[in-house]
């Protein structure tokens, strides 16, 4: 089986495995877990923070900080197919009482015009802007990365109008080895940043709010109120770790394979990929003459797993567990079934 639905499909490494049997734990309601405690403090460190809070998901980490940054009543301006609009459940409206204000940017990233566009007037019958939202790498634009001269160039002026900035990271780590930047950088002056252990880095569970002190005290207590307090979760951090100090360089090899893939599916018949935007591991391809469900179909009954993002658009993504021999094979397999013509293709 190739899956290439996506890097969260990633399994922990065997020293992974061997740090969670042997990780020192503790409850951490009482911030005695002293694997989270390492985790946490690590994490600060690198993205140069005051504090840090492991959480079990990228969505509760986003969420808690939509949370404590806006008010009921509040819009949150983000890209329209960021993943906190889309694929969060519509938990800041169920949660914060915010609706989206979304936004399109070009291969998903967004510039100072489209955001100063959308931040609402300063007048009493209109709901106010509370929040501002970035995502690097951008998933559903296809990995594209903001590099941290662009991201400080917005945030500065988002905060020249006293709003707050919250960068979705999920796959930082990416944006930074993509750039040659560090991740400190790439986020530096968001009011909050998360990351995930869970995806490229191949941890099992787990993600990193961060910000000041003040945020994370109250990030905590989100996250209690939200179901997210865990007890000896020293057991995931502890290949969380791994993942934060062993991962992030061989994040260049699923760049790399991601290329090959793209660069080869654009010679087919029926798959279109914008290759500017193919920076990291996902490959986003449009498709012509024929619906995801017919290519998703073929591919999976040759032992290829790919996800539908659109009735004609699927997303390909490399990871850890597709080796360069996994690609070439998925790129034969595209190819000989592109020639074919897929099941649902209006031309077979
Ligand atoms: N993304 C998943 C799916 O939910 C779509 C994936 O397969 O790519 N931010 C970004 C940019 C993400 O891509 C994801 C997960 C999250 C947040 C949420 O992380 P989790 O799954 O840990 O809640």
């Amino acid at each position: 089986m190739i899956d290439l639905r996506s890097d969260t499909v990633t399994t922990p490494t065997t020293e992974m495995r061997r740090a969670m049997a042997e990780a020192p734990v503790g409850d951490d309601l009482f911030g005695e877990d002293p694997t989270v405690n390492r985790l946490q403090e690590r994490a600060a460190e690198i993205f140069e923070r005051e504090d840090a809070l492991f959480v079990p998901s990228g969505t509760m980490a986003n969420q808690i900080a939509v949370k404590i940054h806006t008010r009921p009543g509040q819009e949150v301006i983000l890209e329209a197919r960021s993943h906190m609009f889309d694929w969060e459940m519509a938990m800041m409206a169920a949660f914060s009482g915010c609706q989206a204000r979304p936004v399109t940017g070009k291969r998903g990233l967004l510039d100072w015009e489209l955001i100063e566009g959308a931040i609402s007037p300063d007048v009493y019958f209109r709901a106010k802007t509370g929040l501002v939202a970035l995502e690097n790498t951008h998933n559903m634009a296809g990995g594209t990365v903001m590099t941290p001269a662009e991201t400080r160039a917005i945030v500065d002026r988002i905060h020249h109008r006293n709003l707050p900035v919250h960068l979705d990271g999920a796959r930082i780590f990416n944006a930074g080895v993509y750039l040659d930047a560090g991740v400190a950088d790439l986020s530096r002056g968001c009011d909050s940043v998360m990351f995930c252990l869970s995806k490229g880095l191949s941890a099992p569970v787990g993600s990193v709010l961060l910000g000041d002190s003040d945020f994370v005290a109250e990030a905590r207590s989100v996250r209690k109120m939200m179901g997210g307090g865990m007890r000896q979760a020293g057991i995931i951090a502890a290949a969380g770790l791994m993942a934060l100090e062993m991962m992030p360089e061989r994040l260049i090899d699923d760049h790399e394979n991601a290329r090959l893939l793209a660069e080869s599916l654009v010679e087919l018949r029926h798959f279109d990929v914008d290759l500017d935007s193919v920076q990291t591991n996902i490959v986003v391809c449009d498709l012509r003459s024929c619906t995801s469900e017919g290519v998703i179909g073929a591919l999976a009954e040759q032992d290829v797993l790919a996800v539908p993002i659109g009735p004609a658009q699927i997303r390909l993504v490399t990871h850890r567990c597709v080796s360069r021999k996994d690609t070439l094979q998925a790129i034969d397999i595209l190819r000989r079934l592109d020639r074919a013509g897929f099941p649902s293709s209006n031309e077979c």
